[in-house]
């Protein structure tokens, strides 16, 4: 089993480069624009979860890879796991003749409004998000949504669900980031 740590540090640069190159297409797995640790840990979770050599995963963050330093609880959070976020994709990367038929997962939020990456909503296979549903239904497009509190919530349920052997840093990532949007009942 492929941990959390070594899929960010090798395996998602070995894939990126191999996609870039041939025809090898990828799951993509976004998050929202706000870019908050919520959606950066769904879809830097997910992505490594679903993942395998035969069908192959990536995150993709909704924001420029230089905005990452501003996403404090991010860093901190990523710093203390010893966690790196430099080979994932960022808009910085988006190619759309590359990218056309690549099948993508919407973490935290249920529709691409962001232009860049505008070309990517038709290509929508799943969702796992806890807003309010900006998109009709449709067969093609499985809908996993709930008014949790946050939707990293919603993603360790499937994942604690599949996977019995999550290492112990990964656990954190995803408790934590359940409990920065935890708001206790008055
Ligand atoms: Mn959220």
């Amino acid at each position: 089993m492929l941990t959390l740590d070594k899929y960010l540090s090798g395996e998602v640069a070995v894939i990126k480069k191999r996609s870039s190159s041939e025809a090898h297409p990828v799951t993509l797995v976004l998050g929202n624009e706000s870019g908050d640790l919520d959606s950066v840990v769904c879809s830097v979770i997910l992505a490594w979860h679903l993942h395998s050599a035969e069908k192959p995963f990536l995150p993709l963050l909704n924001f420029y890879r230089n905005d990452l330093a501003l996403r404090s609880e991010v860093v901190t959070l990523l710093g203390e796991l010893q966690l790196s976020l430099e080979h994932v994709l960022y808009l910085d990367d988006v190619d759309a003749e590359v990218w056309g038929d690549w099948s993508v997962i919407l973490v935290d939020h249920n529709l691409i409004n962001v232009d860049t990456i505008k070309f990517l909503d038709k290509n929508v296979i799943e969702i796992y998000d806890h807003h309010v549903l900006e998109r009709q239904r449709s067969s093609n497009v499985k809908i996993i949504l709930e008014r949790v509190g946050s939707c990293s919530t919603l993603v360790a349920e499937k994942i604690f669900s599949e996977n019995s052997n999550v290492d112990v840093s990964t656990q954190f990532f995803l408790i934590l980031s359940q409990h920065c949007y935890y708001v206790p009942k008055p």
